[in-house]
């Protein structure tokens, strides 16, 4: 019984963990990473609100592409020669730890002139929706970990998801069969 207890107590933590982890986000949704089509990357960006520990996920061919976060001004000037990180096996995961603009280029000769860039804003996990956004002192809310499972966040994309809400269900039900016994 003890046992049981304190595997109970595990996975009730995993799940409020769980609530508050992160959203992944594909970088230019179904298009991918890509001068195809003309993907407008600013528009992609501007639709989504980035959080920290959300994760964007870049899908391209390495043959042609590659992914480099560059400084602001590097950003603005399309310079690839000093960056600050270089992803190159074409399917890169990034997680998105800090706040504030991440500035990614292609480093293919020509291509973030062509539109192949982008400028990831991330803002405070406790910036939940875009329609509190405008609501004061989001500093002055409690940690969402303290903060009772919200309804699935509503996001814009459908390409975005929640792996660990669905892991947090499952761990609830896990720890409720548990506790039975
Ligand atoms: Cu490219």
């Amino acid at each position: 019984m003890a046992l049981a207890q304190k595997l109970l107590a595990f996975l009730m933590m995993t799940a409020l963990l769980g609530v508050s982890m992160a959203s992944v986000y594909k970088v230019g949704d179904s298009a991918g990473w890509t001068m195809m089509g003309n993907v407008d990357y600013g528009k992609w960006a501007s639709t989504k609100n980035f959080h920290s520990e959300d994760v964007i996920a870049y899908e391209y061919n390495n043959e042609y592409h590659n992914v480099k976060q560059v400084t602001h001004e590097d950003f603005q000037s399309y310079n690839v020669g000093s960056p600050i990180a270089v992803y190159s096996s074409g399917s890169d995961s990034i997680s998105l730890k800090k706040t504030g603009h991440y500035y990614f280029l292609c480093g293919y000769p020509g291509h973030c002139q062509a539109g192949q860039k982008v400028d990831v804003l991330v803002t405070p996990s406790s910036f939940r929706s875009s329609t509190d956004s405008s609501t004061s002192a989001p500093y002055a809310s409690p940690p969402s970990t303290m903060t009772p499972p919200n309804p699935i966040p509503v996001k814009n994309s459908v390409s975005s998801f929640h792996p660990f809400q669905l892991w947090s269900a499952l761990a609830v039900l896990i720890a409720l069969f548990v506790a039975a016994y």
